[in-house]
């Protein structure tokens, strides 16, 4: 079928795109945009957003999407996923524009994401708790196999690329340090577990407790995941199972995007480990700040 491999193109964030990226890309934007329910789309795929075309009705949503998440994953077989948020449109009439796109998070009216795994799975919150569901390719049906999916307080799992760690601010580092064991007044050490697939690490620390962390770096000083097309659905997925989810200093959720394409450090999952990263991030700051003698933020 000819789906493996590179498409010899880059997109907007610069990034070479896979033959699937494209295709799955193309598949979405068919799917959605005769059926009377949309006014404009956004993609990670595409520089610009995506109008329902003239011979279709607009509808009253917004749908964003990362057509084909942890596309490296693609050529070895491993767990990617598609990724999905939906707002509704705040301008009255027309076909969209940025601001019905420009939308915090704690507005989206549902969010979810389909793991193409050992199983395929579509996991989804229209802010009533988290529910999955598993395709039966037999009948060609996702069925209801995960109900109020709800993620432990505390996980077993943290979920980052270490090869990163150097590039790391302090309070990143300690808090990894925390997770490793090193930390005496942390001692809840983990276990390690990073696929470079946001969907697949995210759906594991979910279900078993975890946390996964993409935090800026010096070569990502805004981080590298897409506020609008992973953060923010994820963020509200984790926050209806109970988790959370920040950038480090603010509730993900509440992040107004100022562009199509923006970046956030992102770090999701169990609430207490969230906590403990952003604490430490917090702490390492602010003694660094009083070292130099200046005030800490909080004061
Ligand atoms: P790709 O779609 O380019 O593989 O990027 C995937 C992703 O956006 C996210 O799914 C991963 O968590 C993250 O990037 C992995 O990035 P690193 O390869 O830098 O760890």
């Amino acid at each position: 079928m000819d789906i493996l491999g590179s498409a010899q193109n880059r997109n907007v964030q610069g990034e070479e795109q896979q033959k699937l990226d494209v295709l799955a890309n193309e598949t979405i934007k068919e799917s959605l945009k005769f059926t009377g329910r949309v006014c404009v789309m956004g993609s990670e795929e595409d520089e610009e957003m995506i109008p329902i075309p003239a011979q279709y009705r607009p509808g009253k949503y917004v749908v964003l999407f990362d057509p084909l998440d942890g596309s490296s994953n693609i050529d070895v077989n491993a767990a990617v996923g598609t990724i999905f948020s939906v707002y509704r449109r705040v301008s009255d009439h027309g076909r969209g524009s940025l601001a019905d796109i420009l939308q915090p998070g704690v507005q989206q009216v549902a969010a979810g994401y389909v793991m193409y795994g050992s199983s395929t799975m579509l996991v989804y919150t229209t802010g009533q708790g988290v529910h999955g569901f598993t395709l039966d390719p037999t009948i060609g049906e996702f069925l209801l196999s995960h109900p109020n999916i709800v993620t432990p307080a505390v996980g077993k799992y943290y979920s980052v690329n270490e090869s990163n760690f150097a590039r790391w601010d302090k309070g990143v580092q300690t808090a990894v340090r925390g997770f490793h064991g090193d930390l005496p007044e942390y001692i809840q050490g983990k276990n390690s577990r990073y696929i470079g697939s946001l969907v697949a690490d995210f759906h594991r620390d979910l279900i078993a407790g975890g946390i996964f962390m993409y935090p800026a770096d010096k070569k990502n000083p805004n981080g590298k995941l897409r506020l609008l097309y992973e953060c923010a659905p994820m963020a509200f997925i984790a926050e209806q199972a109970g988790g959370a989810a920040t950038d480090g200093e603010q509730r993900i959720l509440e992040r107004v995007p100022a562009s199509l394409h923006e970046r956030s450090p992102l770090v999701i999952g169990s609430r207490d480990d969230v906590r403990f990263v952003a604490d430490t991030i917090a702490r390492v700051r602010d003694s660094a700040l009083q070292a130099v003698g200046r005030p800490d933020r909080r004061s």
